[in-house]
């Protein structure tokens, strides 16, 4: 057991060219930890605070040096001297420092760059990867491993790109062999045989913000779904059996006035007909899971859809990471699965905590990148390799997505005849 002895924060770039903050952390024993957190462009209303500086003159007033200096300044003041394996203690204090529901005040990038900065420098001093110091700092009663399979995002619209779909996300989630290293090799195959599809239309192949195809002039939102499916054949493999299709609506950015607005069909719909719009879409392709397929806040109509479909409901801009959000959504049948995302919360703590009450109540758990400045950090990875998600959302390409997968990989290379995986099984808890 070791003290902190120094916390410190940098404002470093993040991928969308705008700064993010990382944090570093060294106990008295000389382990050391550093994090960087991600942030979402298009992040839910009900998230944590993403502190950036009103200073128009540096980054549009995207700057992050007040969140830095609230780590330098503020923070660090009242670690230093706490034993760094208290790691509930250590988030309980920053949260309670802060004192807003929502991180307000010294900003949920600020506290989540050091509750993990602290959690990598005791996981290095324990000797432990992070995703073992995980189960251990928590008490985690999970036994086995069972590693996520890839949900890869690969053809992106709504505010993840220009020009292309409504919908924000088209993905394809392989889970057919019983490896993670081999389920990832099927998503590139598939990506790439989307691209010569893609080439062979004349329709581009630049990508969006999270290394998806963003192509221009599809003139409805069904389209991709019948894009992938063709390409998953063309890549060799059977769609339903070897791999599924996800979506990811991100509907919040389409309502607009009580009304679901389709501008690439001209539609305005309201909830009723936006459930009827997307319901053939089911019997049509090998849909195995969708994702924020309603505003964040249409409550009422969460419950009809879910109940609706035969494939998992994943909530994200519903529930954001937080317990109290998902304990309703729980309560009211909203969905059935939650994305995961570390800084929509603001602390390690409190995103095991949702992992743990999601697990609970059969929830799948889904941790996920962030579309407009991601990082080179690969904690998503460990927290779901601790909590066994049953896939992790991450682009097919760039640097600060693939990352993640390489990160996935060597964990299953490092568990060796430990390492099972989720597959088929993804919806179940294990
Ligand atoms: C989402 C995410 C990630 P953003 O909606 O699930 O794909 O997007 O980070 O922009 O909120
Ligand atoms: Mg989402």
């Amino acid at each position: 057991m070791s003290k902190i002895k120094s916390v410190r924060a940098r404002e470093i770039l993040a991928s969308g060219g705008k700064p993010t903050i990382e944090a570093y952390v060294e106990l008295e024993s000389g382990a050391k930890g550093k994090a960087s957190v991600p942030y979402g462009s298009s992040a839910g209303v009900h998230e944590a605070t993403v502190l950036t500086d009103d200073d128009e003159n540096r980054y549009n007033g995207k700057g992050m040096l007040k969140a830095v200096s609230n780590v330098n300044d503020k923070i660090s003041n009242e670690l230093i001297g706490l034993n760094a394996e208290e790691q509930r203690v250590i988030d309980e204090k920053m949260i309670e420092m802060d004192a807003t529901e929502n991180k307000a005040n010294l900003g949920g990038n600020a506290i989540l760059s050091v509750s993990l900065a602290v959690a990598k420098a005791s996981a290095n001093e324990n000797n432990l990867p992070l995703y073992k110091y995980i189960r251990q700092v928590y008490n985690l009663n999970i036994s086995d491993y069972y590693l996520p399979n890839p949900m890869m995002v690969v053809i992106e619209g709504g505010k993840h790109a220009h020009q292309s779909t409504d919908l924000q996300e088209y993905i394809i989630s392989p889970f057919g062999f019983n490896s993670a290293r081999e389920n990832i090799r099927m998503g590139e195959e598939i990506y790439i045989a989307l691209k010569k599809h893609l080439k062979s239309l004349d329709l581009n192949t630049n990508v969006g913000n999270e290394g998806a195809f963003a192509p221009s002039g599809l003139n409805n939102n069904e389209k991709p779904l019948q894009l992938i499916l063709e390409s998953i054949k063309k890549a060799g493999y059977t769609p339903g059996k070897d791999v599924g299709i996800s979506m990811d609506a991100a509907a919040s950015e389409y309502f607009e006035n009580g009304k679901y607005i389709l501008s690439i069909e001209g539609k305005e719909l309201s909830s009723e007909e936006l459930i009827e719009y997307y319901l053939p879409w089911f019997d049509k392709y090998p849909i195995v899971t969708v994702e924020d397929m309603l505003h964040e806040d249409d409550w009422e109509n969460w419950p009809k859809f879910t109940s609706k479909i035969n494939v998992p409901h994943i909530t994200d801009d519903l529930t954001v990471t937080n317990t109290t959000r998902l304990q309703r959504a729980i309560d009211e049948k909203a969905g059935d699965a939650i994305l995961i995302k570390l800084n929509q919360i603001g602390s390690l703590t409190e995103t095991v905590d949702c992992c743990m009450l999601a697990r609970k109540n059969g929830w799948m758990t889904v941790p996920s990148h962030r579309g407009g400045g991601e990082v080179n950090d690969t904690s998503m990875i460990d927290l779901a390799v601790a909590v066994n998600s049953g896939f992790v959302k991450v682009g097919p390409t760039r640097g600060e997505r693939v990352c993640k997968y390489n990160r996935l990989m060597e964990i299953e290379d490092e568990l060796g005849e430990k390492a099972n995986v989720m597959g088929a099984d993804y919806a179940k808890v294990k």
